[in-house]
């Protein structure tokens, strides 16, 4: 029995030899495992008489306790360490600066449709809204346009259903509101408008904002001095004026198409027109007593030409190095 003792100065070479858990359960099993030397020297137990038996069982458990808390120890040594190492590697320096929170912003379209609405509410337009699915009457019929009318197909419309259409302009805005109140009606209806068309200069969805001026009185000159004024104010140049071209829309009579003098020559801009009677009609005004001027304007045209943007898609890529930049 003597000689067991000999294995805790062995157990501790082991243990201590170990760097962690796995190995170390490992070392354990040849001394205290089912076939471990210490295990095996307490089966050998039945083997003494019944004289040699207790001191031989005693001495066995001494080292049996001692190669335990040789284990323990060693147990104790490797997680101190892990948790050592754990700890290190998950430490966090409080003193470290912050991160900066990057600040959103408002996107280019929006900020130049809410200077067009402060520009125009200053001469006294009310803003107005509506839907974007429209009905056929009001995106086309109730607008001079009937049915199998070309202008339809002009449009590149994007149908809902047979009878609902994504809107084409934001005209059918002004179709409601004359129909819900009598003039003297002073209205910009701004929104997004739809149309099957996408290239460099033209985006499936995009902004327009439509200006309309009912009263008694009402004239194309009006219409010159609102359009003239607003485009000074909006591109904060007081010598820029406007000149009209004949042209044809079904829903304005006679109609035009706008220019604005632009670096010394002309930039289209919109299209303009006395209201169609035809259109009055629709809405129950009586042309007789009242006319009315509209015109529209393409939104993000406008903010090309102000904040230099030489292509309507960056307005839709959504890339942050492009909207950054409005972010002021
Ligand atoms: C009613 C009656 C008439 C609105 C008008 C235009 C001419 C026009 C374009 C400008 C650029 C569309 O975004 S764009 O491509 N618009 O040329 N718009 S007259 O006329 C109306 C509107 C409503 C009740």
């Amino acid at each position: 029995m003597a000689n067991l003792e000999y294995l805790i100065a062995e157990s501790q070479n082991d243990f201590n030899a170990c760097a962690d858990m796995p190995t170390l359960e490992n070392a354990k099993a040849k001394y205290l495992g089912k076939a471990g030397a210490l295990t095996e020297a307490l089966k050998g137990l039945g083997k003494l008489s019944s004289e040699e038996r207790p001191a031989a069982g005693a001495a066995i458990n001494v080292v049996k306790q001692a190669v335990e808390a040789a284990l323990n120890l060693r147990r104790e040594t490797i997680l101190n360490a892990v948790q050592a190492q754990q700890l290190s590697q998950e430490s966090i320096d409080v003193t470290l600066p912050a991160r900066a929170q990057s600040q959103g912003g408002l996107h280019p379209v929006t900020l130049t449709l809410q200077r067009i609405e402060q520009l125009f509410h200053s001469i006294g337009f009310d803003v107005a809204t509506g839907p974007e699915i429209e009905t056929d009457f009001y995106n086309f019929t109730a607008l001079n346009i009937p049915e199998n009318h070309p202008a339809r197909a002009m449009h590149d419309t994007f149908y809902v259903d047979e009878s609902n259409v994504l809107r084409t302009h934001t005209s059918p805005v002004q179709i409601h509101y004359m129909e819900d109140k009598a003039p003297p009606l002073k209205i910009i209806a701004p929104g997004r408008v739809y149309r099957v068309d996408s290239d460099a200069t033209h985006s499936p969805m995009f902004h327009q904002v439509e200006g309309l001026w009912v009263d008694e009185n009402i004239s194309f000159a009006n219409l010159k001095g609102v359009v003239q004024d607003f485009l000074q104010k909006f591109f904060e140049r007081d010598d820029l004026t406007v000149r009209f071209r004949p042209s044809f829309f079904p829903f304005t009579e006679p109609s035009a198409e706008m220019d604005m003098s632009w670096n010394g020559g002309w930039l289209e801009i919109g299209g303009c027109g006395m209201v169609h009677p035809e259109v009055f009609k629709h809405v129950n005004i009586d042309s007789e007593k009242y006319r009315g001027f509209a015109f529209g304007l393409g939104v993000e045209r406008l903010a090309m030409l102000r904040y230099g943007v030489n292509d309507l898609r960056h307005f839709f890529n959504n890339d942050l190095r492009f909207l950054s930049q409005f972010n002021k």
